[in-house]
């Protein structure tokens, strides 16, 4: 599944058709994931949103949060969310993250999954305020989660599955967005909880 030919910043790219996806199972962030996840939960204003998908209104299966820098207002499934300001550990992460990406962040969007009955469904980030072919940097701590890539065209592609570990940075690159949907299935089994952190270029 990995081309060592196509490596950056000790990232594999994966071999994945129509797509631009980087990934390495730990990275270096300055701290134990455990220690990091323990803090995210801790630290972070959690928000249950309740969301609006074709004219009806769902609680999200998950918790949230955004930050960034104070322009970076952003609209996700028909919320527009005013971010909170970095703090000192999310502004070092996205430092490290921009260093192994090679790309430059001003906003992040947590997701926290409690348990196995959080989940995120199949889309696409391809806001218009993310420009044409974003770059999307994906942390996640704690619980390993399956992360399912699913071609939107080409039926006769195998979905994708990826066990996204915790410490590991997944990336998202190209024109990954146009061709592809992705997401996370709840569980049949009880497990612990993951947050998941990608961060984002929103365009002025
Ligand atoms: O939790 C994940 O790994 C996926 C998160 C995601 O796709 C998103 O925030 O847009
Ligand atoms: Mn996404």
């Amino acid at each position: 599944m990995t081309q060592d030919l196509f490596a950056t910043g000790g990232l594999d790219r994966l071999d994945i058709a129509d797509a631009e996806v980087y990934y390495a199972p730990r990275v270096a962030l300055g701290a134990e994931p455990d220690l990091i996840l323990k803090q995210l939960i801790e630290q972070i204003p959690w928000r249950s949103e309740v969301i609006n998908l074709w004219g009806k209104e769902y609680q999200q299966p998950r918790l949230t949060a955004w930050f960034g820098d104070a322009d970076a207002r952003y609209t996700y499934s028909g919320l527009s969310l005013q971010p909170l300001p970095w703090t000192d550990l999310l502004s070092t992460l996205r430092s490290r993250v921009e260093a192994l990406s090679e790309a430059a962040f001003n906003s992040v969007l947590l997701n926290y999954y409690r348990d196995h009955r959080d989940s995120m469904g199949m889309h696409s980030d391809d806001e218009p305020e993310l420009g044409r072919n974003p770059v999307i940097g994906s942390l996640s701590f704690g619980e390993q989660r399956t992360f399912v890539l699913k071609h939107k065209f080409k039926k006769q592609l195998q979905p994708v599955h990826l066990e996204l570990e915790s410490g590991s940075l997944l990336l998202m690159k190209g024109a990954t967005q146009h061709h592809w949907k992705h997401g996370i299935n709840k569980l049949a089994r009880p497990c612990g909880p993951r947050v998941n952190l990608t961060f984002r270029r929103i365009l002025a």
